[in-house]
């Protein structure tokens, strides 16, 4: 048994999230977390809502709100959207709360009595109209890397780079569309990133096992072009957390505030703290997670995000713990996706454009969502939903082949056997070559698994419940009763311990089935099988069960085409 620590990228608070960012992170970390915690492992799942900087602001004033209400509401209803999904985070935290506070200015306080810290004074970019400095998203304009004419003064969307403000060619103030623009000085904090380089640059290049897209990403904002650049650390915002240096006042700093991506990422080990405090736990029940110092260097922390999140995760906020020279655990394996497509375009919660959790959760129960998305998740490149493909997808499946074979079992015992596993016979052939079949293929699931290869895993998986349709199909006890009741009722046997078998193992991606099916087999039996063919022999001779209503229901051209014309313009 491990301890793993796992940590979903934090959504934005500006709304309700898309289903591009559900499987861009924290949906398939739910996998994992669901996987891991099956094996046995303790297990420590978090995530928060992101609450700071010009997003918060901007959807706030769209809203008519003031920001920290907006965030709280905001907050509450994504915590009822990641219940919906089944996310089974320990906590869902927020990037407002006093902890994050804390410990924010805390690493401040210790990054510059490190030197890590310049002040710098700037040119940024000022409204005339607007009459404040545009910051972030506040201003939007073109890529001058890429030529992507909607990109954001932090970052470029299309291509991933890093950018500040000045960059922008066209500028635009994102508040009222004025180009009255003007350059004015202002005093920040520079987080003094490029002499953390090298350091970077080897921990980088000890992490052998990450996914290329991680790696390539980190490497190119590392050392392409003018490479890693020192950042501004805070802005000349009201909302977020203070500038302070630790506990003291930070002269000069007065009415700044944190740069978002500064605080962000603070807020998965605050969380822990948040955890710990909700939980009526001490600080050394989160220091064991966090502190190589109490415990966690036997921990193995995982993080899962979204490509465009990367260069965060792998420069800026490693920057800011080694810069601390405090042990703080850092991540061990970075699980980063492409991008979800929707209908030829992009997902894009600006232009609600594409499905939102909460109408995703209105038409079809979570696991339709959570087992097409996973199923398709954009691991090795972009993929795209379209809703011929999620028909397709979930009709053949979940229901012509996972819900199908639970349904002819079940029914078919009933009638010949009653609900109870029926007795007599020894394993057939077919039943043998079965148990052999299957425990290749549950070495080679796990094993996907393990290694956080998601489309791999559902692949696996789904020819798992393939084979079980097959073997059903050859023994054929609806025939073979009529000579060989033994053999039938052998079968059945086999054929019954398998749904149970199905439940535990398409748990993690089907959590809401899997209740069902362990509730209708009658057994809370929920161990990880090591052995198929014992884990097949679960359910006793006599053993009773029931007839589960239908586990997935069938999706109709009608209600595919209608959901493709409700869902076909802007939110
Ligand atoms: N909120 C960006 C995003 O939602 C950002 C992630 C923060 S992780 C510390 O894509
Ligand atoms: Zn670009």
């Amino acid at each position: 048994m491990s301890r793993i620590l796992i940590t979903s990228a934090l959504p934005y608070i500006n709304g309700i999230k898309h289903l591009g960012n559900l499987v861009g992170s924290q949906l398939p970390a739910d996998l994992f977390a669901r996987y891991c915690r099956a094996r046995g492992h303790e297990v420590l799942f978090l995530c928060a809502t992101d609450e700071h900087g010009t997003p918060a602001e901007l959807a706030a004033a769209k809203a008519e709100m003031p920001v920290a209400e907006y965030c709280a509401q905001m907050h509450r209803v994504q915590a009822r959207m990641a219940a919906g999904f089944r996310l089974s985070f320990d906590h869902f935290g927020r990037s407002s709360s006093p902890q994050n506070h804390r410990l924010t200015q805390y690493f401040a306080g210790r990054l510059a009595d490190n030197g890590y810290i310049d002040e710098v004074s700037e040119r940024q970019v000022y409204s005339l109209a607007d009459g404040r400095f545009l910051p972030d998203r506040y201003i939007e304009g073109t890529c001058p890397n890429c030529g992507y004419d909607k990109a954001r003064g932090d970052q470029c969307e299309n291509c991933t780079k890093q950018l500040d403000p000045t960059d922008l060619i066209n500028p635009r103030s994102a508040i009222s569309g004025s180009t009255d623009l003007e350059i004015r000085e202002t005093t920040h904090l520079f987080l003094r990133q490029q002499s953390l380089k090298y350091e970077l640059d080897a921990w980088i290049d000890s992490k052998a096992d990450w996914p290329i897209l991680t790696t390539s990403i980190a490497k190119k904002w590392l050392h392409d072009g003018d490479g890693l650049q020192d950042r501004g650390i805070t802005r000349d915002l009201n909302w977020g957390i203070p500038v302070k240096r630790g506990d003291q006042d930070w002269p000069g700093m007065e009415g700044k505030v944190f740069y978002v991506w500064f605080d962000a990422p603070i807020e998965y080990i605050a969380c822990a703290a948040e955890w710990a405090e909700a939980q009526g736990k001490d600080e050394e029940d989160w220091w064991r997670w966090w502190r190589t110092d109490a415990g966690a260097e036997n921990v193995r922390y995982v993080q899962f995000m979204g490509k465009d999140n990367v260069p965060f995760h792998t420069l800026s906020f490693p920057a800011t713990m080694l810069g601390s020279r405090d042990p703080w655990k850092l991540v061990d394996y970075i699980k980063s996706f492409n991008y979800l497509n929707y209908d030829g375009g992009q997902f894009s919660t600006s232009q609600g454009r594409g499905i939102f959790q909460d109408q995703a959760l209105e038409i079809l129960p979570a696991d339709y969502w959570r087992w097409w998305l996973l199923s398709n998740a954009p691991e090795s490149s972009d993929s795209e939903f379209t809703w011929e493909k999620f028909q397709t997808g979930v009709n053949k499946d979940l229901a012509d082949v996972l819900g199908n074979f639970v349904s002819r079992v079940t029914k078919f015992c009933r009638t010949k056997f009653g609900e109870e596993v029926p007795e007599g016979g020894e394993l057939t052939e077919g039943g043998a070559r079965l148990v052999a079949d299957l425990t290749a293929r549950l070495a080679a699931y796990t094993g996907h698994l393990e290694a956080i290869e998601v489309r791999k895993a559902a692949a696996e998986l789904r020819a798992m419940w393939v084979a079980g349709n097959e073997f059903l199909q050859t023994a054929a006890p609806w025939s073979t009763i009529k000579t060989d009741r033994d053999r039938a009722a052998a079968d059945t046997r086999l054929a019954l311990n398998l749904i149970r078998v199905y439940a535990v193992i398409s748990a993690p991606f089907l959590p809401d089935a899997a209740a069902k099916l362990l509730e209708a087999m009658r057994s809370d039996e929920t161990g990880w099988p090591e052995d198929i063919g014992r884990a097949l022999q679960v359910l006793p001779p006599l053993h009773g069960f029931v007839v589960p209503e239908t586990l997935f229901a069938k999706i109709t051209d009608e209600e595919r085409e209608g959901w493709a014309e409700k869902f076909s313009g802007q939110r």
